[in-house]
């Protein structure tokens, strides 16, 4: 921990170097990231409630966790997420719409992953550490020093995948991250009935040094990253992070925690707020005067608005869309599912107006 929920800098000397150069005004422009994450979340939670989207995963908590680490990165460097890591996206560049397209179901996949160096989310829990682990070994054979990070979620660590991809990524030392944000829920199933240890204990019986932070604050899972970004560049390796925090809201937005969660818990958690400790220090420290709070939530809404703008604007997708991208090379057995789908369409009578469109 480097920083309390009190917002007090805490001694920590292993970490302190990582962050060394963090300036106040860094500390600021993180701060503004952590507010414009949430207030982009409580914007599509909203959405979501309000018809807009289908589903929403939103990350309310884990906001430090996400921007902490995502700020850290290269833009040479590639992440692998699951669903939830929406912040790590708004960090990585990808368009505010393209956060929204798969949820509203408009396209199968958001962004072009190469755009922004983020592949499109993996619903398939753990999948990913074993993308990440691969593309890590071609970083390798390229010899190139850009390393690959794996989020997913402490449940994802019961998964054989997130275990396969350990063992390949120990054997071949493998300049990935693996990136466990401990949100402390798997839907329903809390951290404990799956892990009788701590989840950060298990990686050095696969070969793999591992670090255990707070994921509430944003300067200890920076310096966490860097250092494991450090020991990857450096042909050491990979590193697992066990990002301590807490998953405030509901799973998705189709979930209702009110049946499985203590009241008490999750208060208990929200007085560990990974926003309030940084406003606190910086009001401390005199960074964050009125004016600039009310800048910076200034600049939330008014991302939030484009948020919700582009979102109602995304264009509806065509019957046949649902072909495309498929496969990168005309497909046979794609092209025949298409026509077939065309005749039915024109059973119906939609082929005209599918005709027309296209
Ligand atoms: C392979 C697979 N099994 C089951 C599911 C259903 N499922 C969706 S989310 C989830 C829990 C994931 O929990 P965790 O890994 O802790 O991530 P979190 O959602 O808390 O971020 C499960 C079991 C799935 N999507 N994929």
């Amino acid at each position: 921990m480097l920083l309390n929920p009190a917002g007090e800098r805490v001694p920590n000397p292993e970490y302190e170097p990582f962050v060394a150069d963090v300036t106040g005004d860094q500390l600021a422009s993180l701060y503004e990231d952590l507010v414009v994450v949430r207030r982009l979340d409580i914007e599509a939670t909203a959405l979501q409630r309000q018809g807009e989207l289908a589903l929403w995963p939103p990350l309310l908590g884990q906001e430090a966790a996400q921007v902490g680490s995502a700020r850290t990165l290269r833009p040479d460097d590639f992440v692998f997420s699951s669903y939830r890591e929406n912040a790590v996206a708004y960090c990585r560049g990808v368009e505010l719409p393209d956060l929204l397209r798969v949820w509203r179901g408009t396209a199968q996949s958001g962004w072009n992953p190469y755009e922004v160096g983020m592949a499109t989310p993996s619903i398939v829990i753990g999948a990913q550490t074993l993308h990440a682990m691969g593309y890590a070994v071609g970083c390798l054979r390229d010899g190139v020093d850009s390393v690959a990070v794996a989020y997913f979620g402490d449940g994802a660590t019961s998964e054989g995948d997130v275990n396969e991809a350990m063992i390949f990524a120990a054997s071949f030392r493998a300049p990935v991250i693996f990136f466990c944000q401990n949100n402390q829920w798997a839907i329903s199933e809390p951290v404990g009935l799956q892990a009788q240890r701590p989840i950060a204990e298990r990686a050095p019986g696969f070969g793999i040094p591992s670090i255990r932070v707070d994921g509430n604050d944003v300067l200890a899972v920076m310096a966490a990253t860097r250092q494991a970004l450090e020991r990857a560049r450096a042909g050491e390796g990979p590193t697992f992070i066990e990002a301590v925090t807490y998953r405030m809201g509901p799973h998705t937005t189709s979930d209702d925690p009110s049946r499985y969660i203590d009241p008490l818990q999750r208060e208990e958690w929200a007085a560990k707020d990974p926003l309030a400790r940084v406003e606190a220090h910086l009001r401390d420290t005199g960074v964050l005067t009125d004016e600039l709070a009310e800048a910076i939530a200034g600049r939330a809404d008014e991302i939030a608005a484009r948020f919700r703008k582009g979102c109602v604007d995304l264009a509806d997708p065509r019957p046949l869309d649902v072909f495309d991208h498929v496969y990168a090379e005309p497909h046979r057995g794609i092209a025949r599912q298409r026509s077939q789908y065309a005749a039915y369409l024109a059973s119906i009578g939609e082929a005209q107006s599918e005709g027309e469109q296209r």
